[in-house]
């Protein structure tokens, strides 16, 4: 849908200190001159901060605001019948409002009391390592723009209702915080740029795209499907294969369409045993150790 394999919009900083994101051609909002400056204006605003200064608010259009309804109005059912009921308890623990848009230190200041995470503005695209080795820190990276309004089902570039509605509601699990964490203290272990990789594609088939049974039911816990109430329509047809952490690390996908493949965990405890154990454990030998087991 986008361009080929990348999942945020380049962003770039001009001399004047202005910011511009480069949608491509094939983003929804690439013809849209409105959606262009907002996506600018917002942007800047995640420049602009830096750590230790206050969480940045954007005001949020009543546009952007009817965005944010929608989706929370349709993921509501959707969640109830396909979400795991560790997401589902964490979710209403947390108690996002479905009404506006929160804002990230409000996500932050509801996370904290329940698994300690903080909220904190990117433009975009955050480098892989800095990403990940601020989960070790319980810190999330988010976006703050909305995806446009002409595609609000499923938008392969992450945006804050992705942040939001599928991470924050996530992260407010101790268990899944617990498992996000190790894969970020995993991350500020490596050396290799190949391990950090290798890190972040077992996250994408398990806290991004993860499914797991509950009572013979086959249901998402991934924040990737949980945002998108298009591909929780989808995700119980796609070709579904055992936990392995040498397959989930060398596969490769596509991270512009559904996931045709997902690994489904035999429960919460089998997740926290092999994927757990592989976070706390994994150094620079251990990827090539299981790429020549596949
Ligand atoms: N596809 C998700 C959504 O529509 O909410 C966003 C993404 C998650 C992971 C990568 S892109
Ligand atoms: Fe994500």
């Amino acid at each position: 849908m986008f361009e080929d394999g990348q999942l945020y919009s380049p962003v770039s900083t001009k001399d004047d200190g202005s910011v511009e994101v480069h949608l491509g051609e094939n983003h929804p909002g690439f013809r849209d001159e409105a959606y262009r400056a907002r996506r600018n204006d917002i942007a800047e605003i995640a420049v602009a901060w830096s750590p230790g200064a206050p969480i940045p608010t954007v005001d949020y259009t009543e546009g952007e605001q009817d965005i944010w309804r929608e989706v929370a109005r349709e993921l509501a059912p959707k969640h109830e019948k396909h979400a795991h009921s560790e997401y589902l308890h964490a979710k209403e623990a947390l108690g996002l409002p479905s009404d506006h848009v929160p804002q990230l230190g409000e996500v932050g200041e509801r996370l904290v009391p329940l698994t300690g995470f903080t909220y904190v503005p990117a433009p975009g695209l955050v480098p892989l390592r800095e990403f990940y080795e601020s989960l070790g820190r319980r810190e999330f990276h988010s976006t703050q723009y909305l995806r446009h309004p002409s595609q609000p089902l499923y938008t392969p570039e992450p945006d804050i209702i992705h942040e939001v509605m599928g991470h924050a509601n996530q992260l407010a699990s101790p268990r899944f915080a617990a498992l996000t964490e190790a894969a970020g203290k995993a991350t500020a272990r490596a050396e290799l740029d190949d391990t950090v990789k290798f890190i972040a594609d077992v996250f994408w088939f398990t806290l991004e795209f993860g499914v797991m049974w509950e009572d013979g039911d086959l249901k998402a816990y991934g924040a990737g499907i949980l945002s998108s109430y298009g591909e929780m329509d989808e995700y119980a047809h796609m070709e579904i294969r055992p936990l392995d952490i040498a397959e989930m690390g060398t596969i490769n996908y596509d991270i512009t369409a559904y996931q045709p493949v997902l690994f489904a965990a035999d429960s919460l405890d089998q997740l926290e045993d092999v994927v757990g154990t592989f976070f706390d454990t994994c150094d620079d030998e251990t990827p090539s150790r299981l790429k020549a087991t596949v």
